[in-house]
């Protein structure tokens, strides 16, 4: 534990230049859109070093809430020398009609070789509202060189998924602008619903719980995290920071 490791800037200088730039991007929309108030991590979750087998894991945590959001998490993490990871989820209040954020960025020695960015979506019928579509066909560039296939469990995603291997330094620019969108509707759609009924919210309640179901079976995820902390904390950690419901569940 480093006590004096308190916000994500730190590590942030450690990592691939476009995975800072992305954590600034992210950090700034939610500051430009909504009035965020501090949310606490489980204690001792903040800031954690690891090393079982081979290199150190060091994860860095900056985590908020706002009227509309119940938890907007950003992780940064570093594997040894070689190994960078941005991890993003924003959880909707699930009495908010709202998808669920997500953006994936791991870069190895090669660059980066995953760049995954969605709104995904928590309404019965597993499709984004309206204007999330209109937005989105209009305001994103889908061309990109390498576009990756999305593993088994991955049907949580929407259409408008992106998941690709950034080609060269223009399409790492291309993807950041792009998440920069996802982010811009999503907030302004945060900012223009009205809370549903009890009734209503369990539906998307259920919608959050399928994903974060379905996201804790990501086996890349878990295996970085079990090779540094053990099996057991790995789950925890999984199910009490990356992948958690609210606390009435
Ligand atoms: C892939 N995630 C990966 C990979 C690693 C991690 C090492 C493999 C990279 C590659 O295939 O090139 C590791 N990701 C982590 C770790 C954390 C993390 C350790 O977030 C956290 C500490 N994952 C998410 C979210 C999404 C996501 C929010 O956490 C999407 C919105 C997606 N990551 C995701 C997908 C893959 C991936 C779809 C590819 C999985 C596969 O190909 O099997």
């Amino acid at each position: 534990m480093n006590p004096t490791a308190s916000s994500t800037s730190d590590l942030k200088q450690q990592l691939h230049p476009a995975m800072a730039q992305l954590a600034d991007l992210i950090e700034a929309s939610w500051q430009k859109y909504l009035d965020l108030a501090p949310y606490q991590l489980p204690e001792g979750l903040g800031y954690v070093e690891g090393k079982l087998e081979g290199e150190k894991l060091t994860i860095q945590n900056s985590c908020y809430q706002s009227p509309q959001f119940r938890k907007m998490h950003l992780e940064l993490a570093k594997v040894g020398t070689n190994l960078d990871i941005l991890h993003c989820v924003m959880f909707p209040n699930s009495n908010y009609p709202l998808p669920m954020f997500g953006c994936d960025l791991v870069a190895g020695k090669a660059g980066i070789s995953a760049a995954i960015v969605d709104l995904s979506p928590t309404n019965g019928d597993r499709t984004l509202p309206l204007p999330y579509h209109e937005y989105l066909r209009e305001n994103t560039d889908r061309a990109f060189s390498q576009i990756r296939e999305l593993p088994e469990w991955g049907d949580i995603f929407s259409e408008f998924c992106l998941f690709i291997r950034p080609g060269d330094r223009d399409e790492e620019q291309k993807f950041i602008a792009t998440v920069g969108q996802f982010l811009a509707i999503h907030c302004q759609q945060a900012l223009a619903v009205s809370p549903v009924s009890a009734e209503e919210e369990q539906i998307y309640l259920a919608g959050q719980r399928y994903y974060c179901t379905k996201q804790k079976q990501n086996d890349k995820t878990r295996r970085v995290l079990e090779k540094a902390f053990g099996v057991s904390w790995a789950e925890t950690y999984m199910t009490s920071v990356l992948f958690d419901l609210p606390h009435f569940e």
